[in-house]
């Protein structure tokens, strides 16, 4: 008889073709990541997504990824159609370890199956999994080239429960389209809340209908004479359900009692002697501050406060508080002692930059460190008494710090923050007093002084905020700049094929 040898599809199991990452590769490390040599999945134009009703969502987000590279059509279909082989989405038994943001997530040859107990889990997941393609997969025009998945088994979920990133929209205005661009960026790394700093003295970038001037005279103003902008409340609520939709939660913030000046300049009513101030376009800080003995302040702030409440589906507002050096320290208690309960009248509580902590609010409270001193006695003191700090060192976490010397963007007051010095330290230990168990998690904040395109951003936040985002999720005990170099030189690709513009640090082996 004669032997059928049918014909190879793909590759054979005990040679499969090489992979440019596995999932020991993805970045921020996973808790616990097994490759398996042999169970490399192949997309084909045949693969389907499926997904129970809840997780529709996410698949649809995925198809989205996967589509334009592949030319697949990649129909969402349900979860129990067994028809086809695809990448299946299940939601709600993955088990207690990964909580309510992990993921398992298992690619073999005959599938790929994705795991979480909440759709946030899935879709950090879905951010797992894309990096396992070829960086190809990101580009937006159909590729001609084969699709092999790394083979192998995640399972995740983060250290901290908040992940942020900031992007200050107020020294240099950027316009929805680049927000949501930001938006989709920093997604991948399973960033989970953007603080948009709306507010400052070189401009007023949300529009509030109480107070109409804030907007058309103090969005007119930015950086450098540049020109200025704001978002109407269409626009901010399109970005925060945008947000929404990379399961991203936005943190408004409006500055104050300092970082001022363009409300100052768009009311009178607001400065003590009942006269507008000049516009300003400089760079200096600590020179403005809201009237604090006059009631109409009070009436101006819960105005901001419910009108933005009111478009923030998120718990927390952030009050601001950095440099309030025109506000004399009593005047600072006094102001916070009004505003800080407004928060709570809208049903929303309050996140502010560390220097708050002095006002004594509720433990519901978030203080944000900024400062670069490993101790802090006032801030050590909240956490005692039960407030959550967010880390937010400027030496490490600040994306502005120039990389070193010679960098065409950014600004040194911290220190020069090469892409190392970002990811070597330990939110837990980095200030003294403050353990683990009383952190809210880590921010990387954006400040926009120099900043005016999207590129610009793309070159500060990248790779930068690939080391913050996983310092936020993997555990302690894989931190590792040896390990995660490499890693990240593998993140290089992706953001090639993304027209991300990033720093190509020499202390990177970039692909
Ligand atoms: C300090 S740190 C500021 C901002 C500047 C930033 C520039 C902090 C809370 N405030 O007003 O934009 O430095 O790096």
């Amino acid at each position: 008889a004669t032997l059928v040898v049918p014909a190879q599809i793909g590759y054979a199991a005990d040679n499969p073709p090489p992979t440019e990452r596995a999932v020991t590769d993805i970045v921020p490390v996973p808790v616990e990541a097994r490759p398996e040599p042999g169970t490399n999945f192949k997309l084909t134009a045949g693969s389907v997504i499926r997904a129970e009703h809840q997780a529709k969502d996410v698949a649809e987000y995925l198809g989205a990824l996967l589509r334009p590279a592949t030319g697949f059509p990649l129909p969402v279909v349900e979860r129990f159609d067994r028809g086809k082989a695809g990448i299946t989405l299940e939601l709600g038994d993955a088990g207690k370890r990964v909580g309510d943001q992990g993921y398992q997530l298992t690619v073999a040859r005959s599938g790929i199956t994705l795991k979480a107990n909440t759709t946030d889990g899935l879709f950090g997941g879905v951010q797992s999994l894309r990096q396992l393609f070829p960086a190809a997969i990101n580009k937006t025009t159909v590729q001609h080239q084969d699709w092999i998945v790394s083979g192998g088994k995640v399972l995740d979920y983060p250290r901290f429960k908040q992940r942020g990133a900031m992007l200050d929209v107020a020294r240099h205005f950027f316009k929805p389209d680049q927000v949501k661009r930001y938006i989709d960026q920093i997604a991948q790394y399973k960033v989970n809340t953007l603080h948009l700093h709306l507010t400052d003295d070189q401009g007023w970038r949300i529009e509030i209908k109480s107070w109409p001037r804030l907007a058309e005279i103090g969005g007119l103003t930015a950086v450098g004479g540049d020109p200025g902008g704001y978002y109407t409340q269409e626009q901010y609520k399109d970005i925060v359900n945008y947000a929404a939709s990379r399961h991203i939660t936005v943190i408004p913030e409006v500055d104050m009692p300092g970082h001022t000046n363009a409300a100052q300049a768009s009311y009178g009513e607001l400065n003590c002697d009942g006269k507008p101030v000049p516009p300003r376009t400089d760079i200096e800080v600590g020179y403005s501050s809201l009237c604090i003995g006059n009631p109409i302040t009070y009436k101006f702030v819960e105005d901001v406060i419910r009108e933005l409440a009111a478009m923030t589906p998120g718990k927390y507002i952030h009050v601001g508080g950095d440099e309030a050096h025109s506000t004399p320290p009593a005047d600072y208690k006094t102001f916070y002692d009004k505003v800080t309960p407004m928060l709570a009248t809208y049903d929303k509580k309050a996140t502010g930059w560390h220097n708050i902590v002095v006002t004594n609010p509720p433990t519901s409270a978030i203080p944000q460190y900024w400062d670069t001193a490993n101790a802090n006695a006032d801030v050590a003191a909240a956490a005692q008494r039960g407030n959550k700090i967010l880390m937010s060192p400027a030496n490490k976490a600040y994306l502005d710090m120039q990389y070193n010397k010679d960098s065409p963007l950014g600004l040194h007051w911290a220190g020069y923050v090469e892409v190392k010095d970002s990811y070597s330290w330990d939110p837990a230990t980095f200030l003294q007093g403050v353990t683990e168990s009383q952190l809210a998690g880590v921010e990387a904040p954006l400040w926009s002084e120099t900043l005016r395109t999207s590129a610009d951003i793309e070159y500060m936040a990248f790779p930068r905020l690939a080391g913050i985002a996983e310092i936020g999720w993997s555990p302690a005990a894989t931190h590792n700049w040896d390990t995660y170099r490499v890693r990240l030189a593998k993140q290089g690709p992706i953001w090639a094929a993304q027209g991300i513009n990033f720093y190509r640090s020499p202390q990177v082996d970039w692909k």
